[in-house]
């Protein structure tokens, strides 16, 4: 390898030294030698607040006692959604605030030790949230699908109950400042609706669910503490470069080792500093799934810190070790083109709603590893850090979206709403920026972006997201209507939606092959920039069949895949760098008029069972897979996984 080789590699992870500075950052928990994890996932105490002004809970204080003192309380399971765990229509449509109480016992070392930090984390809530500990406030967030977390350490020592009672409050109310945005509205006539009556509009295609999505834990870790740590990797011929940065909080000066470890628990490299390059030679590359017969090979990085005193904190943290870069036509991974051939998905599940559920979260990886998907989406929001982490390890390749979705009103476009934009890809850019599998940020789906402020607008958050992370492309994703490019000129990737023969020209899918034909060449033609299928599909009511096709059958949604997937096979040769159908499995939606019991542009049922077009993809998605020459025969299709 050449020198000058190496030098460039260096020379590019050390113009990165200024990224990733904003948002609060916050590591997944995770246990070692110096910090122990207890989760609070089970049943917990629940009461919505029917109270006409939805403020009773505040007024009475529900948080300063416990909640069965002030009234009737029913089991919620955490994590899930409350809407579909009960009987009762009204709290599967509630709108505003519910109390969530569950009694913890602290070991009592954790309350003893006072070398000892306690945090309390809640991996989301949709969407205000607010906790107490033992009737303390410790913690106020806004906005859905990303974590936060509260040190309570000098409350409990303070009065130590026994247990201590954690009490969270959180509001579903969408307006149109937050994301997505939504607005109230109520309905005074009452010759036609009762009284006090009023909706959620939403501008969004999937159910609102709300409650505690994701795991509630308590963790330690010792007083001087790794706050944080930022890996940015690049390779040269074989030799692997790991530029890091760890921020360490509550001491003034410690002394860090830190190790970076192969996946057989061989030492490959190591330093006494804080930040710098950790080189490695012989290095295996992190490969998405079946572009190579290793992928989703992760090192990991070791951080120990020691402050002079007994206490020592150790932190670890998977490495995927990959470059990702862009050019006119491709999207490149490891120098090496990369097509998307993926899926676009929810976290949706009968009975838990968004709830994290593991036997869904693997069935899911079986499935899209048996389709032959080297990719998703997370429309249309951050998805749970479990779902990226395996993601990671099984190579499974990821546009990470926020949750822009819905931007349709003009007022969504004010600078209060920017500024939540904002504050929100701090978050996501914050908590996501390590995972190998992630690369590209996507800031919003399908907004009004022909309005008069959304040039503004799209060119701050994406100027803003680029800044934050300049190792990884940027793109937003637009509906096919070429008057809504306001944020192409900005993007890296050009991402398009379009749904011919279903919303336009229903029923008649000649136009297929025109249309999608005309949509590349425009955007291509304008922006000269690679592009992404990044949804299509039709819905079908699993088991209605007709021949010739028509529309909900699975027939239809099989040959409109088909018509697709010709045009895709000409424009792959030139600037189509990818394909995400729309969507993996069905998914619940608000009850409509187009809607029979959810969203069934599946390929899958809501029940993970295959329709007719999930062969065809399978059949597809493994043989672009193969053209890639590069798997082993006994991956090649088809295969028993
Ligand atoms: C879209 C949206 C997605 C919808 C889908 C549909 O363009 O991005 O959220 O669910 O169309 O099926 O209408």
């Amino acid at each position: 390898m050449a020198v000058s080789e190496r030098l460039g590699g260096l020379v590019r992870l050390l113009c990165l030294w200024a990224v990733f500075d904003a948002g609060n950052p916050l590591l997944f928990p995770r246990e070692s030698v110096s910090r122990e994890v207890k989760e609070l996932s089970g049943l917990w105490s629940f009461r919505a607040d029917k109270s006409p002004t939805r403020n009773q809970g505040f007024q009475r204080a529900w948080y300063k006692s416990r909640l069965i003192e002030t009234g009737p309380v029913i089991d919620m399971p955490v994590p899930a959604s409350y809407n579909d765990i009960t009987q009762d229509p009204t709290l599967r449509d509630f709108i505003g605030w519910v109390w969530y109480e569950r009694e913890v016992v602290v070991p009592a070392r954790w309350l003893t030790d006072e070398g000892t930090r306690v945090v309390l984390r809640v991996g989301s809530a949709h969407y205000y949230s607010i906790v107490w500990v033992n009737g303390v406030k410790v913690a106020e967030h806004e906005g859905g699908h990303l974590p936060f977390e509260a040190e309570i350490g000098s409350v409990i020592r303070e009065g130590p109950a026994v247990p201590c009672r954690v009490t969270i409050a959180v509001n579903n109310t969408l307006t149109l400042q937050t994301l997505p945005p939504g607005t109230i509205q109520y309905m005074s006539d009452q010759s036609k609706y009762p009284e006090g009556f009023f909706v959620q509009n939403i501008y969004f295609d999937f159910f609102n669910y709300a409650g505690i999505h994701r795991p509630v834990l308590l963790y330690t870790t010792p007083k001087a503490y790794v706050d944080d740590i930022t890996v940015v990797t690049d390779f040269s011929d074989n030799i692997g470069l790991v530029k890091y940065k760890v921020s360490v909080q509550g001491a003034s000066t410690v002394n860090m080792k830190v190790t970076l470890i192969d996946k057989d628990g061989h030492c490959v490299a190591s330093s006494n500093e804080s930040s710098g390059v950790l080189k490695v030679v012989d290095v295996k590359l992190w490969w998405p799934y079946l572009m190579h017969e290793n992928p989703g090979y992760l090192y990991s990085i070791e951080v120990r810190l020691m402050d002079g005193s007994t206490s020592e904190d150790v932190y670890s943290l998977p490495v995927g070790i990959r470059t990702v870069s862009v050019t006119s036509t491709q999207f490149l991974i490891n120098n090496k083109p990369f097509y998307f051939h993926g899926v676009n998905k929810h976290e949706d599940s009968d009975i838990r709603g968004k709830g994290l559920d593991w036997p869904l979260i693997v069935k899911d990886f079986n499935l899209l590893k048996w389709l032959g998907a080297n990719s998703f989406r997370t429309s249309h929001y951050p998805y749970a850090e479990e779902i990226l982490q395996m993601c990671d390890r099984h190579g499974i390749v990821v546009i990470d979206e926020c949750p822009g979705v819905g931007i349709k009103d003009i007022r969504s476009f004010g600078n209060a709403s920017l500024a939540h934009h904002l504050d929100v890809m701090d978050e996501l850019v914050s908590r996501d920026k390590n995972h190998p599998s992630v690369v590209m940020w996507s800031v919003a789906n399908e907004p009004a972006a022909e309005m008069r402020p959304a040039e503004y607008y799209f060119k701050t958050l994406i100027s803003h997201t680029k800044a934050l992370d300049p190792t990884r492309p940027v793109t937003f994703i637009t509906d096919s209507n070429f008057a809504r490019d306001k944020g192409a000129p900005f993007v890296d990737v050009i991402c398009v939606n379009s749904y011919f023969s279903w919303y336009h020209d229903p029923g008649h899918m000649e136009v297929i092959p025109i249309q999608l034909n005309t949509q590349f060449e425009n955007w291509y033609g304008k922006y000269q920039k690679p592009i992404i299928q990044s949804e299509y599909g039709a819905d079908a009511v699993p088991g209605l069949h007709s021949d010739p096709p028509v529309m909900f059958t699975e027939e239809y949604q099989k040959a409109v895949l088909q018509s697709y997937h010709d045009v895709f096979d000409q424009k792959r040769k030139h600037y189509v760098i990818g394909e995400l159908i729309w969507n993996f499995a069905d998914f619940m939606t608000l009850q409509g008029i187009t809607r029979v019991v959810g969203n069934k542009k599946g390929v899958f049922s809501r029940q993970r069972q295959p329709k007719a077009a999930a062969f065809i993809l399978r059949e597809r998605y493994w043989r672009l897979a193969n053209e890639t020459g590069r798997l082993p025969p006994w991956t090649k299709y088809p295969c028993s996984l």
